[in-house]
């Protein structure tokens, strides 16, 4: 039994751990959207927020706090600030470095061939889509992008078929 999973009623499902995607604007410029929530879906990972937006560059910048002296940081910041996203939310055991997985290294060029990355990108300013790189960092992310009540709990009926209780 996992550290997320986390009963409070007996019989119900509740895994807590949740990750922070976003598809870029390259990827939604692209047509990218559906391909790319399709891997996500279809893995078994459950969707609890989803919103198209464009982002302030307050938001960019504070999402990217941690680049912030690096040489690429303005292009960074003009790059997420261009063209809408769709920032999401998606919950499951183990999402966080699974999502990571889907989406593939930070290069494109070096991404493996069935990651998101690897398979639609070419370069690393236009790598597609973002995705939390720690537990820590998805909660900060989530409460950063989403309000509380833009979340859904919801259980799947599926859920039986995907986790063994
Ligand atoms: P990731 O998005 O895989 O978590 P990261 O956190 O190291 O990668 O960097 C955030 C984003 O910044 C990345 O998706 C693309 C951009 N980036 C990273 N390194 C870069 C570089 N050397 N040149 C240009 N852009 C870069
Ligand atoms: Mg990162």
């Amino acid at each position: 039994m996992s550290d997320f999973y986390n009963v409070h009623s007996p019989g119900v499902r509740q895994t807590v751990e949740r990750t922070f995607i976003a598809i870029k604007p390259d990827a939604v410029q692209r047509g990218l959207i559906g391909q790319i929530i399709q891997r996500f879906e279809s893995k078994g990972f459950k969707l609890v927020g989803l919103k198209l937006m464009s982002v302030s560059k307050e938001l960019a910048e504070a999402h990217y706090g941690e680049h912030k002296e690096r040489p690429f940081f303005g292009g960074l910041v003009s790059f997420l600030t261009s063209s809408p996203v769709v920032a999401m939310v998606w919950e499951g055991d183990g999402v966080v470095a699974s999502a990571r997985k889907i989406i593939g290294a930070t290069n494109p060029l070096e991404s493996a061939p069935g990651t998101v990355r690897g398979d639609f990108g070419v370069s690393i300013g236009r790598n597609l889509i973002h995705g939390s790189d720690a537990v820590e960092t998805a909660q900060k992310e989530i409460a950063l992008w989403f309000k509380e009540e833009e979340l859904s709990a919801w259980t799947p009926e599926l859920t039986g078929w995907l986790y063994e209780d």
